[in-house]
């Protein structure tokens, strides 16, 4: 094996002096397609050099779940880059932070303040249903023009974490809202998504049009995320939690009370604003692109919008919207969902993971310090594990009588495992479900005439995002009083 460059590590991608493998990395395909062919000439697991870092990249299940799961703890580090420190002050945050026991409490405190939403007297299910009727009208409002969706559904999915987060919500012409939807793009667009500067932290000294962009939605919204902050302390009390700032605030609150350092703990005023940062920002980007990726499949797809449709019909009607109870009665719809983050998972990198200490991953050793990237896109694509891969077809999660929903593969994380799971997993979840039913049960949504057909690439960045297009929401039934008396 002419690649191997000492016994025990993976093979790797010949390195330059200076500029390490990223010559060999100039590719016209994304990174994660990029990686996924290079498995045919370095097999699932190999290494390269980004600047002075070791990377290793894994393109099979069982190394993924190695990292993740089996040895979790030594993989549960993040690297730091010259953007997400920007993003979050350092690492201040969860997803960006590397392991610490500070990192451990905030995941503690967010993971509580979720749950507790569950059973909570506003539950979560009224929230997203108050939007999704929302939406609806709107969409009802607009029939027989071709319209983007994709600024309503943000609009409603920010609706439903800023209840979460602020125990508040936004009217659609509010200017603070529309600002919201403009940094928060900007933010996809240039966070590490191994942009030059991240690889080589020495070149942000140069001017550089995208730092400048990251930097202005970043104090754009750190102005925005300070401003909720005073107002919550403001009228803080430590009788009621209404939402995830306040029960933040009750914990820096314990232990100030208690004498304890809040800056031994991580509770700092940086801590917090980060970490419900971070919650509002996956709270919106992660939700909105699925359901715009699923848009779009149905267009493609229309049989199976009909399937859903048929389901929807008969086990829901007209009469009343979707509930979450009604989960289990929608197999088909549920495997739609699987299918749709099967065949574009948002992440389909996740985030980068460190080695904490030395280590091995199947054979080969790691040292401490290594970045492992997980390629999710070679999981989900695995020709040994699905039949025809890039086929969209709900069908594989169905079982046989299709009743239910079935795990058919192994090679299958869209929220990541492990320590460092996906801590929104149940909320998206159930966001999915609800806002699709509400809208499918509605309304049929087509191509309208004269436009292509939408784009199923997707955009590279920190989450794989669809390219823009139009449809047509047509109303599925006649008198528009009984498509909104449902009964609620
Ligand atoms: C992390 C997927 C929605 C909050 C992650 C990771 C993935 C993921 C793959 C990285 C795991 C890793 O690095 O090993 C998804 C998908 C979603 C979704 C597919 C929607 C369908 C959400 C939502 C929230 C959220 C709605 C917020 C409420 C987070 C946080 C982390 C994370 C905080 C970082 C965890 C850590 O590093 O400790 N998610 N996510 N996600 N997600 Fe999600
Ligand atoms: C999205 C843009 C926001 O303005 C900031 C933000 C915070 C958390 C990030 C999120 C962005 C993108 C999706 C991420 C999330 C943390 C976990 C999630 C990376 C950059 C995923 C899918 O891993």
């Amino acid at each position: 094996h002419g690649f191997l460059t000492d016994d025990r590590s993976p093979p790797s991608l010949p390195s330059l002096p200076i500029i390490g493998s990223l010559l060999s990395l100039r590719s016209e395909s994304p990174p994660h397609i990029f990686f996924q062919k290079l498995k045919k000439r370095y097999g699932d697991i190999y290494s390269l050099m980004m600047g002075s870092h070791k990377v290793i990249i894994i393109n099979n299940h069982r190394h993924a779940k190695e990292v993740l799961l089996k040895k979790g703890k030594i993989f549960a580090g993040r690297p730091r880059t010259v953007t997400t420190d920007l993003l979050t002050r350092d690492g201040k945050d969860i997803a960006f932070a590397d392991y610490s026991a500070t990192w451990r409490f905030h995941r503690k405190i967010v993971h509580g303040a979720l749950c507790l939403f569950g059973e909570g007297t506003t539950s979560i299910e009224k929230i997203i249903c108050r939007e999704a009727r929302y939406m609806c009208e709107v969409l009802a409002g607009v029939q027989s023009s071709a319209i983007d969706l994709a600024p309503e559904l943000t609009r409603a999915v920010t609706n439903v974490v800023c209840a979460l987060c602020f125990n508040s919500s936004y009217k659609r012409e509010d200017p603070e809202f529309e600002a919201m939807l403009q940094y928060s793009q900007g933010i996809v667009d240039t966070v590490a998504k191994d942009s030059l500067v991240d690889i080589f932290p020495w070149l942000q000294m140069f001017p550089n049009e995208e730092l400048r962009l990251l930097k202005q939605c970043v104090s754009i919204r750190d102005k925005l995320l300070q401003k909720k902050y005073e107002e919550h302390k403001a009228d803080y009390s430590d009788n009621v939690q209404r939402d995830l700032l306040d029960a933040l605030l009750r914990a820096k609150r314990n232990a100030e009370n208690n004498n304890v350092s809040t800056n031994d703990v991580g509770l700092t005023e940086d801590h917090l604003l980060m970490t419900v940062g971070d919650i509002f920002g996956a709270g919106v980007e992660t939700t909105t692109t699925v359901l715009k990726w699923s848009i779009a499949y149905l267009i493609h797809h229309p049989q199976v919008q009909e399937k859903i449709q048929e389901e929807l019909d008969s086990k829901i009607g007209v009469d009343r919207h979707p509930k979450l109870s009604d989960r289990g009665k929608l197999p088909y719809l549920e495997a739609t969902i699987r299918e749709v983050l099967r065949i574009r998972p948002v992440s389909p990198l996740l985030i980068p993971h460190v080695a904490l200490s030395d280590s091995s991953i199947g054979e080969y050793t790691v040292q401490k310090g290594t970045r492992v990237i997980i390629n999710l896109w070679s999981l989900h694509h695995d020709e040994k594990e699905w039949k025809n891969p890039e086929l969209f077809d709900p069908g594989r999660f169905l079982d046989e009588e299709g009743n239910g929903v079935c795990s058919p593969s192994v090679s299958y994380l869209p929220f990541g495992a492990g320590l460092r799971v996906c801590l929104g997993e149940a909320l998206a979840k159930m966001e999915l479900f609800l806002f699709l039913s509400w809208i499918l049960q509605r309304f049929t949504l087509e191509m309208p005439i004269g436009q292509p057909l939408p784009d199923l690439q997707g955009k590279f960045g920190v989450v794989l995002q669809p390219q823009r297009y139009k449809v047509n929401a047509r109303l599925r039934f006649f008198s528009p009083l009984r498509s909104f008396c449902l009964k609620t």
